[in-house]
């Protein structure tokens, strides 16, 4: 009964040691030092080199050490066993900090205020919408996607969301499935917060950049994304910004992270970059979220996330 941690992309000795402390009398060991496979039970896993899990014969359950799966599904030689993700107060509080923040960025127009301030210019921009004034969708009504709509409407914002399959959610104007053009007409800033699959690469285009309100109070609409890189067709982005489509875009994950020196994106004026830092989260809270999903797991218990297979998320 040990525990692997299979991690790329991140640093893992901090995770053995944070594992270890909260759980000082658990097997747990690091790819690539697993010892004998036939030990491994549960992978906790970022990024595991495809080929790893496959290759543990005892192997019973997979944890996510972030709230996206997309990273462990790449893996084609995924064995079929349950999956679990991430969901944790901690990192959904900074999500929202993150959305809320970039949102009202937006609103008072402060990317405009740097400028002028650059240039000792005292300048009070008028038309000054208020939140009221400003229509925002989030597409991904998720765990995170329904924090940030809740806290926006707490701000004054008038926001709806879209997801796949039909939500109900108490307060919130929802738009399902089909929806997306009736939902994305009434959208002047665009909050980006779904899971990446099959069905979401590459959503975040042209064409769907067209679909938006064009009839806000800032005349043309407004990108966030902090789903994941995958979502967004960048060079689409950076055309749309450029002929008016979009105003501005406020990106947290890229295509290829870390974000190249070379992209256009980093240093185009309708761009705000921060480097997938929107929901950084608390480590030992995480920690201490895998350890009870390995404990339920171990007593018989689904897990309290578990992932769909089916769907990816
Ligand atoms: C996550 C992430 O999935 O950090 O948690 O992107």
């Amino acid at each position: 009964m040990s525990l692997l941690l299979c991690i790329t992309g991140w640093e893992v000795a901090p995770w053995l040691e944070r594992l270890r402390r909260l759980a000082p009398g658990r097997d747990i060991r690091a790819w690539p030092d697993i010892g004998d496979p036939a030990d491994i039970t549960i992978a906790a896993v970022w990024k595991q080199p495809p080929g790893v899990l496959a290759a543990l014969p005892n192997l019973r359950a997979i944890i996510s050490l972030g709230a996206g799966v997309d990273h462990v599904f790449a893996d084609p030689t995924l064995p079929d066993v349950p999956i679990a993700r991430v969901v944790d107060a901690d990192l959904t509080a900074r999500m929202s900090e993150w959305v809320v923040l970039h949102a009202l960025m937006h609103l008072r127009q402060q990317r405009l205020y740097d400028a002028l301030q650059r240039r000792r210019e005292w300048n009070d921009i008028r038309p000054a919408p208020g939140a009221a004034d400003l229509r925002i969708g989030i597409m991904g009504l998720g765990v995170l996607g329904q924090d940030a709509a809740r806290k926006l409407k707490m701000m004054g914002f008038q926001v709806a969301g879209w997801s796949r399959t039909a939500k109900q959610i108490e307060g919130l104007e929802t738009y399902a499935g089909e929806a997306l053009d009736a939902f994305l007409a009434r959208t002047d800033l665009l909050v980006s917060l779904m899971p990446l699959t099959p069905q979401t690469r590459g959503i975040l285009d042209m064409s769907l950049f067209r679909k938006l309100a064009r009839d806000g109070v800032f005349g043309a609409p407004i990108l966030m994304n902090a789903g994941r890189g995958g979502l967004q067709v960048e060079a689409d982005i950076l055309a749309a910004l450029d002929q008016g489509i979009l105003k501005a875009a406020t990106l947290d994950v890229f295509e290829t992270e870390p974000l190249p020196a070379s992209s256009p994106l980093w240093l185009h004026p309708g761009v705000t970059v921060t480097p997938h830092n929107s929901a950084i989260s608390d480590e030992d809270a995480v920690g201490r979220f895998v350890l009870r999903q390995i404990e339920r797991f171990e007593r018989g218990l689904p897990f309290e996330t578990p992932v769909d297979r089916h769907r990816r998320y």
